[in-house]
């Protein structure tokens, strides 16, 4: 199967020294849940009790990755250089050992202590392979899935540890950036990856729908955004989303706030807002879940939308780029996930051709290089995900791979979108969008 060759006319080129990954986790791809003296997990626990994965599925074997290397990290890291590949590891990707869980997970204050001491393992034991480093990946979703609404692990249903959750994985960063750059000095690079939702209400926005969008992007983004780039919370967040005072230690708002090298940027979708009635929902509309009275969220028809019900919408990760060169002039930043869930599957000839997801990248990283032409300091692209693996609660029901895994035999297929990507990383540029799709 061919796919459109870029660099020809009307190609949106990326700047000569741009860095192009695929980026997966270790809990969704590696399987050997109790190998080489591995103790139980979260999503170990999380996974094996009933009712909580859709199909009682678990990342016991998942892609089996780690059992494909000897020493695993090293060698794969080996491996990957051996190939020009330059690895950028992320330290915790949602699997916190089940043993720091017991003593109270993200709500207490000693994981975040913990977690600066893996951090310094790590660096110690790899930092001659790696130099850029993640410290946390989503910490939004860590907080409000894990600790809030339980849907994830380790299911824990509490607004208080939710909000002593948010401040601890944002101090857990800021601890382990300074034993990153203590292990390796001068070497490492440091940075987090937040998921970022632009809140979008198109049109004029009548007051509570205004007050809505100030509300929602405060409890998404801000809430960790502030922190980070300006060293504090945002009033206009929900108080039950704020880490109350008690929590926060002299001296932990300069930890959180000590520069970054990067920020890494994972998107999806944004939320729309408009004025309704969360007491009478039209099709398509949900309670908007600031809590706020005559708003609504909902999805424009106008957008498709994934298998996952997520808004495909590019525009909204041009808007996140340019909000954050305004934000944090000058700090590189990374997309350190996007991509898309599909319905694929194999066809007769054997190959995956998921048209859908070729779009769906073409789409975003076309928004991608126009960022970086209206000033974004864009200096990667990482896409969600390398292969097929364990979607959290969906289990293995939702495939985001560009390569294909048959889970019953680990047989890899790379689909029509790896073809497509490694076209556009060839080319360093994303061939011009098809009129209609501008
Ligand atoms: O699979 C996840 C990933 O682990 C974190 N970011 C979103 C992806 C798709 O849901």
């Amino acid at each position: 199967m061919t796919t459109a060759v870029p660099g020809t006319d009307g190609a949106l080129p990326f700047p000569d020294d741009f860095t192009w990954g695929a980026a997966t986790a270790a809990y969704q791809i590696e399987g050997a849940a109790d190998a080489d003296g591995k103790g139980p997990s979260v999503w170990d626990t999380f996974s094996h009790t009933p009712g909580k994965v859709r199909g009682g599925d678990t990342g016991d074997i998942a892609c089996d990755a780690y059992h494909r290397g000897l020493d695993y990290y090293r060698a794969l890291l080996d491996k990957l250089a051996g190939r020009g590949i330059a690895a950028a590891a992320t330290l915790y990707h949602w699997d916190l050992p089940q043993a720091l869980q017991d003593e109270g997970g993200w709500a207490v204050r000693g994981t975040a202590e913990r977690f600066a001491e893996y951090a310094a393992i790590v660096a110690e034991a790899l930092g001659d392979r790696v130099t850029r480093w993640i410290t946390v990946n989503e910490p939004q979703v860590v907080a409000s899935h894990g600790y809030r609404a339980g849907t994830h692990a380790p299911g824990v249903r509490d607004l208080a540890a939710a909000a002593a959750a948010t401040h601890h994985l944002l101090l857990g960063h800021g601890l382990a950036v300074q034993a990153l750059r203590a292990a390796a000095p001068g070497r490492a690079e440091a940075g987090i990856a937040l998921d970022l939702h632009p809140v979008l209400v198109p049109g004029d926005g009548a007051a509570p729908v205004e007050q809505a969008r100030l509300v929602t992007d405060a409890d998404l983004n801000a809430l960790f955004l502030d922190p980070l780039l300006h060293g504090a919370y945002p009033d206009a967040a929900q108080p039950h989303l704020l880490p109350p005072d008690v929590l926060v230690a002299p001296g932990d708002m300069e930890t959180i706030s000590q520069p970054l090298d990067f920020l890494g940027v994972n998107y999806y979708s944004p939320v729309y807002l408009r004025a309704g009635d969360p007491g009478d929902l039209r099709r398509g509309e949900e309670p908007a879940r600031c809590g706020l009275p005559g708003v609504v969220e909902y999805r424009p028809d106008s957008l498709e939308r994934t298998p996952m019900g997520w808004l495909v919408d590019p525009d909204g990760l041009y808007d996140v780029l340019l909000r954050l060169a305004k934000d944090a002039p000058g700090l590189a930043l990374y997309v350190t996930e996007n991509g898309c869930a599909a319905e694929d599957y194999v066809g007769p000839d054997g190959a995956v051709n998921d048209i859908e997801r070729v779009s769906y990248l073409h789409k975003h990283l076309a928004a991608a290089a126009r960022a970086i032409r209206d000033g974004a300091n864009l200096a990667g692209y990482y896409v969600w995900s390398l292969l097929d693996n364990f979607e959290w609660a969906w289990g293995y029901q939702k495939r985001f791979g560009i390569v294909f895994v048959d889970f019953g035999t680990q047989r890899r297929i790379p689909k029509a979108s790896a073809r497509f990507y490694a076209d556009v990383i060839r080319a360093n540029a994303v061939p011009a969008l098809p009129r209609s799709a501008r």
